[in-house]
């Protein structure tokens, strides 16, 4: 069979040497990385001080772990290993809690992050000749910018259109004749579902291909995608930590997620006991990032929860490959794809004077897309109960809200004392999404 591939050199290359290849690149990962302050701290504590220090990639493990937390006890600048001259682009989480993580980009590394999304959309079966429209937000948010680079690489005609605005959506895809989109999951079921309010049917489209992730779905939900629309969907997965898009992404065999190991050293760890799992047991992903000068992250815990698919792909690939991601060992939720931590709605609550200390946040599902709803009790001081009072208090918290999690919730307000109590750690979020 003829295999859709990039770059055969590395994506086929022998384990030994992809090791090799390894090897040595964490060895200049870790002299990037010793030009930070917070590594040669964190890699004295552990013994290290010079990357001859490791000697094979047993020692990876010798290597102390990076944490989310770590990123933003070193917002704005303490993991930039290069002068700031040298950098063209940074991307910040969608968390704008006043301490978000940050990852810089040299032009070699956006070089790099290019290469690997190209070599993963190459793996779907894609080409130059497809129509590729990118629905994903354009922005800090990685999938827009990474998608639209990697699809400029192999050739493809890309429009950027960004997320939302599903009509404009639809008349893009009719006018150009899209071929191969990108989205989120919950969003491609949403454009399905708008599609006869929009007098349009797929068969009027040329849709092929999508490519799906940003947040979790199941395997049923790719199969609805694939029916819905008579397509292929590849399930893709990334994080703003390790790029974006472009650290593991399926090939035409959908047999697991092909992660590009000679950009990045991939572990699967049990998240109580740190201890490195073998094949096929679940634990929480950790990885290193092999070619990123300007911010090089060693042993980064992703939290994503996933195991390593045993045997080899038919596509001949060597690259190992990771299953479909289960959950996160964290509290962080992703609604239509953005990452938000419960305790932002909470810090934003809380400041303001009318709202009570009782809260609640609740998720559910509105056809294909998520809904956010935020009840809050009243503060009993402030409480009139003149309605007009209360319907822009409401107005206002749901704005106020918008501008710290990037997603305008729904409001309820609830008088005081009325939302349940628990009696030990509180319950401050409950999701009635389906799990898979
Ligand atoms: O979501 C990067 C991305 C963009 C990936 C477009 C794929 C497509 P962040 O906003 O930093 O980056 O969110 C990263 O999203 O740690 C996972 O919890 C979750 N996630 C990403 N892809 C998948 C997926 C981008 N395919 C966080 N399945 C990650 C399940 C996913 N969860």
């Amino acid at each position: 069979m003829n295999v859709p591939v990039w770059n055969p050199a590395l994506e086929f290359m022998e384990r030994d040497a992809l090791e090799r290849l390894q090897l040595a690149a964490l060895r200049k990962t870790l002299v990037w990385a010793l030009k930070t302050p917070f590594y040669q701290r964190r890699l004295a504590d552990a013994g290290l001080k010079h990357p001859e220090d490791i000697a094979s990639l047993r020692d990876l493990r010798n290597i102390p772990y990076t944490t989310k937390d770590d990123l933003r006890g070193a917002y704005p600048h303490g993991l930039l290993a290069v002068e700031l001259e040298r950098t063209v682009r940074l991307h910040t989480s969608s968390g704008t809690t006043g301490m978000p993580t940050v990852i810089y980009h040299t032009r070699q590394d956006l070089d790099h992050w290019t290469e690997l999304v190209a070599r993963c959309i190459v793996a779907t079966g894609a080409t130059a000749r497809d129509v590729f429209q990118n629905m994903t937000s354009y922005g800090l948010f990685t999938g827009g910018l990474g998608l639209h680079y990697g699809a400029e690489r192999v050739g493809m005609l890309v429009i950027p259109a960004s997320s939302g605005n599903t009509s404009r959506q639809l008349q893009l895809m009719k006018n150009f004749r899209t071929t191969v989109v990108h989205a989120t999951p919950s969003y491609l079921l949403h454009l399905h579902a708008s599609l006869a309010g929009e007098g349009v049917t797929p068969d009027q489209l040329g849709l092929r291909k999508a490519f799906i992730g940003a947040e979790p779905h199941s395997e049923q939900t790719r199969r609805k995608i694939e029916d819905l629309f008579d397509i292929d969907a590849y399930n893709s997965y990334g994080l703003s930590e390790m790029n974006g898009p472009g650290v593991a992404f399926e090939c035409v065999h959908k047999t697991g997620l092909h992660c590009w190991e000679d950009a990045y050293i991939l572990e699967i760890v049990d998240p109580r006991t740190l201890q490195p799992l073998p094949e096929g047991e679940t634990g929480e992903i950790v990885m290193t990032t092999l070619q990123r000068q300007a911010t090089p992250l060693l042993r980064y815990r992703t939290r994503d929860l996933s195991h390593l698919v045993g045997g080899n792909c038919p596509c001949g690939r060597t690259h190992r490959r990771l299953a479909r991601i289960k959950g996160r060992s964290d509290d962080m939720l992703i609604v239509n794809g953005v990452n938000i931590f419960p305790s932002q709605i909470e810090d934003m609550l809380m400041r303001i004077p009318e709202v009570g200390t009782n809260y609640l946040i609740q998720l559910e599902k509105r056809g294909s897309l998520d809904r956010l709803l935020v009840k809050t009790e009243l503060n009993a001081r402030l409480f009139t109960g003149d309605p007009r009072a209360l319907d822009d208090l409401r107005d206002r918290i749901g704005e106020l809200l918008r501008s710290a999690i990037l997603v305008k919730p729904t409001v309820e307000l609830h008088e005081p004392g009325s939302l349940p109590v628990s009696e030990g750690k509180a319950r401050r979020v409950v999701d009635l999404r389906p799990a898979f």
